[in-house]
C-alpha cells in the first residue's frame, strides 16, 4: 500500500502565470536536486527550509533552463513528511514542462491528482478529514465554505469523532471484560452503565450531524429553481442575476426547452439558480420533456422562485403551477410578480391577493426592479436560521455524513438489543460497527477504494 518513489508535479495552475512551482517529493528529492540545481554554494551546504537562489541546468548538454529559487525542506518537518524540493521558476508553461521532464528523467515519477496529499495522510501527518479539507478549500466557492474547511483541516471534527471511537472501543473493552467474569450481579450494573455510554455516545453523534444540511449549503450552495408559465420572464431573470446572457430570451412562448443552470453568488452565497421550460400543458414532445423535468427540479429544490406575469394576469396555469409547487415541495417559496412595469397597481394587488399566504416580490427585469429584494429574500430565509456559522463546527461532506448515520443506527441497534434483554456480548457486533464506521471517516479505518476515489478528487500538483 506504501508507496516510497519520488514524485513531482507542476503545483500552480497550468498557463502563464509570474511564477511556476515544480514540487518534489521522497527519497530521491534531494539527489534530483544536487542534480541539475547550480547555485553559488552546493546543494549539501543549504539548510532546511531555506531558498536558494540559482539555475537549473540540464547536466547532459550543461544547457541552462532558467534562473530559479529553490527551497529545500528536510523530512519529516514537511507536508508529505518526506524530503521536499521546491522550485520556483519563471512561469512560461514551456520551461515548467522543460524542468519537470528533468526532474523525471533523474529519477522522479509525475505525481497523481491529490499523491502529496495522500502521502501526507499516509505518512501520519494529517487525517481524512483533513485531506478532504484540502479538496474542500481548494474548491470552495464562498467566504463560508472555506472558513468551514479550515475548521476541518484544523482537525475539529476529527477531534470529536476520535473521541467517539474511543469510547465506543473502550465499551467493547468492557463488555468484554464482562462476559469473560460473569457474576450475575456484576453484569446487571454493567449493563446499565453500557446502555447509558451507548445512548451518550448516540446523542454526541447526533449533535454532530444535526447541522449537517447547513453544512451543505455552505458546501454546495443553495439551489434555487425558477418556474412559471411560458414567457414570464424566467429566462431573463437567470441572466438579470448572473449578468450573464446565458439563457435564449425571445417574446416566443415555449424558448426554453431544457434546463439551464448557472452558479451566481448573492451576498457570498453560492447559489445555483436552474432555468425552466415555462410550464403548459403542450403536445409538443420536446416541450413535453421539459415541462417534466421542470417539475422534476422543484423537488430536488431548496427554494422554488414562482414567476408570474402581472401584465397577463393570473390565469387557470398558474394556478395549476402554484399548487403543484406546493404539494412537491413544502419548502421554501417565493412568488415574483415580474413585468409591473406593463401592469396596473389594481391588477399587481390581485396577484398579491391571491398568494397572500406566500412572500410576493414585485418586479421588472426590463426596468431592473425588484432584483435586490429578490436577492435578499432567497439569501435572508436562508442565512438567518442556516448559514450564519458561529464557532460551531459544521458537518460539509456527504461522505462523513453517511457513515455518521451508519453509527448512529448501528448504535440504535446495540440498544435495542439490551432494551430485548439480549445478552451484553450480542452488543458488540453492532458497537464494533459503529467504530468501524467512524474509523472510516477519520481514516483510522479505511480500504484502498474509499481512498482511492477521495484522492482521485484532487488537481495534479496537490
Ligand atoms: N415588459 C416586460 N417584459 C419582460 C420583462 N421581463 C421579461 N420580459 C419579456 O418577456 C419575454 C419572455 O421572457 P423570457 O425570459 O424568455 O421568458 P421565459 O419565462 O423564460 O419563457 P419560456 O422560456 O418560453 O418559458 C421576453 O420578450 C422578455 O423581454 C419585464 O419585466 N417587463
Ligand atoms: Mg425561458
Amino acid at each position: 500500500m506504501f508507496e516510497t518513489d519520488t514524485i513531482a508535479a507542476i503545483s500552480t495552475p497550468s498557463g502563464t502565470g509570474g511564477i511556476g512551482i515544480i514540487r518534489i517529493s521522497g527519497d530521491k528529492a534531494f539527489e534530483i536536486a544536487r542534480k541539475i540545481f547550480e547555485g553559488k554554494r552546493s546543494f549539501d551546504s543549504f539548510r532546511s527550509h531555506t531558498i536558494n537562489y540559482g539555475k537549473i541546468v540540464d547536466p547532459s548538454t550543461n544547457e541552462t533552463i532558467d534562473e530559479v529559487l529553490l527551497s529545500r525542506m528536510d523530512g519529516p518537518n514537511t507536508f508529505t513528511r518526506e524530503d521536499v524540493i521546491e522550485i520556483n521558476c519563471h512561469g512560461g508553461i514551456a520551461v515548467q514542462k522543460r524542468i519537470i521532464e528533468l526532474v523525471v528523467r533523474e529519477g522522479a515519477r509525475i505525481a497523481e491528482p491529490g499523491e502529496f496529499t495522500k502521502r501526507a495522510f499516509l505518512n501520519g501527518r494529517i487525517d481524512l478529514t483533513q485531506a478532504e479539507a484540502v479538496i474542500d478549500l481548494i474548491n470552495s466557492k464562498t467566504e463560508a465554505g472555506s472558513r468551514a474547511a479550515v475548521d476541518q483541516l484544523e482537525g475539529k471534527l476529527s477531534e470529536k469523532l476520535k473521541e467517539v471511537r474511543k469510547r465506543l472501543i473502550e465499551l467493547i473493552a468492557h463488555i468484554e471484560v464482562t462476559v469473560d467474569y460473569p457474576e450475575h450481579d456484576i453484569e446487571e450494573i454493567t449493563g446499565q452503565k453500557i446502555y447509558e455510554e451507548l445512548n451518550a455516545i448516540g446523542s454526541k453523534l447526533n449533535n454532530i450531524i444535526k447541522n449537517f444540511d447547513k453544512g451543505r449549503i455552505i458546501r454546495e450552495g443553495i439551489s434555487v429553481v425558477i418556474v412559471g408559465r411560458p414567457n414570464v420572464g424566467k429566462s431573463s431573470l437567470l441572466n438579470e442575476l448572473s449578468g450573464k446572457n446565458k439563457a435564449i430570451v425571445t417574446d416566443i412562448p415555449g424558448t426554453t426547452r431544457d434546463i439551464i443552470e448557472e452558479y451566481v453568488n448573492i451576498e457570498g452565497i453560492p447559489v445555483k439558480l436552474i432555468d425552466t421550460a415555462g410550464i403548459r400543458q403542450t403536445e409538443d414532445v420536446v416541450e413535453k420533456i421539459g415541462v417534466e423535468k421542470a417539475r422534476k427540479s422543484i423537488e430536488s429544490a431548496d427554494l422554488v422562485i414562482m414567476m408570474v406575469d402581472a401584465g397577463s394576469g393570473i390565469n387557470s396555469e398558474d394556478l395549476e403551477i402554484m399548487k403543484a409547487a406546493r404539494e412537491i415541495c413544502n419548502r421554501k417559496l417565493i412568488v415574483l410578480i415580474n413585468k409591473i412595469d406593463v401592469a396596473d397597481e389594481t391588477s399587481i394587488k390581485n396577484i398579491e391577493n391571491t398568494f397572500d399566504d406566500v412572500r410576493t416580490i414585485r418586479a421588472s427585469i426590463k426596468e431592473e426592479k425588484g432584483i435586490e429584494e429578490l436577492e435578499r429574500a432567497i439569501t435572508e430565509s436562508f442565512v438567518r436560521d442556516e448559514i450564519k456559522t458561529g464557532s460551531e463546527m459544521l458537518v460539509t461532506n456527504v461522505r462523513h455524513k453517511s457513515l455518521i448515520d451508519k453509527a448512529i443506527n448501528n448504535i440504535n441497534d446495540a440498544r435495542t438489543a439490551f432494551e430485548s434483554g439480549m445478552p451484553l456480548d450480542c452488543l458488540t457486533i453492532d458497537i464494533k460497527n459503529a467504530a468501524e464506521h467512524i474509523g472510516q471517516i477519520t481514516g483510522e479505518s479505511v480500504s484502498e477504494d474509499v481512498m482511492k476515489s477521495i484522492f482521485s478528487r484532487f488537481c495534479l500538483g496537490k
